[in-house]
């Protein structure tokens, strides 16, 4: 008794509540991804977003227009009901959210639209909130701008698997000057002065509201 009381404590609610209907359809959501208000034009892609029937998620990203041969953070944002149990739909910051009048819409601007990080899209390793500006293990853009991401994780909160569909896809990073790295020309980034405001700056976003 006591081990199968501990194996299906392992089971997350979300998955427990399908086991009553083994052939529950894998939800699949696909989004094209747009340049953030000014922030990166000519930057485009799409995204597959897959809530795979054992609770892990699967996330495949095509992006061109970024900037070359440099690390792009990623994330899946999201924003939390009254209740906060539960996400309720994100949507894609415009040009009004620029706050500080510098013609962009930073990662703070734009976090009413989307939310706060749910899970880092990294390569490798630790994919929750903590990873969030782990440069080191996010993708890096070709020679010409492109990123392909595809990688299937257990999310650190069941409850982003649930509502994975209402989640927006965030991909980070503008090289606003053509230097051919993120500097701090621009100043440095609303979430840590050590680290320039190019290299945090929203470049693509998409969604269920885009
Ligand atoms: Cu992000």
């Amino acid at each position: 008794m006591l081990v199968l009381g501990l194996v299906f404590a392992a089971i997350p609610p979300a998955l427990a509540a399908h086991d009553t209907n083994p052939s529950e359809p894998v939800r699949s959501y696909t989004y094209r991804l747009d340049g953030v208000a000014n922030n990166a034009p000519g930057a485009t892609g799409t995204v597959r977003l897959t809530a795979l029937p054992n609770g892990k998620i699967q996330v495949k990203i095509r992006a061109e227009g970024l900037a070359p041969n440099l690390p792009h953070a990623q994330h899946l944002h999201g924003i939390l009901d009254e209740t906060g149990t539960r996400f309720v739909p994100g949507s894609c910051p415009t040009i009004a959210r620029d706050q500080n009048g510098d013609g962009l819409v930073d990662t703070l601007e734009g976090v009413g639209d989307y939310g706060l990080v749910r899970q880092s899209l990294t390569t490798t390793g630790d994919t929750s909130p903590s990873s969030a500006l782990a440069v080191d293990r996010f993708p890096v853009a070709d020679d010409s701008g492109s990123l392909s991401y595809t990688r299937t994780f257990t999310p650190t909160d069941p409850m982003v698997w649930e509502g994975l569909g209402a989640l927006e896809v965030v991909i980070h990073g503008v090289d606003l000057n053509s230097s051919g790295g993120y500097d701090f020309e621009a100043g440095v980034s609303p979430l840590n002065p050590a680290l320039p405001l190019e290299a945090t700056l929203p470049a693509l976003c998409g969604g269920p509201q885009g």
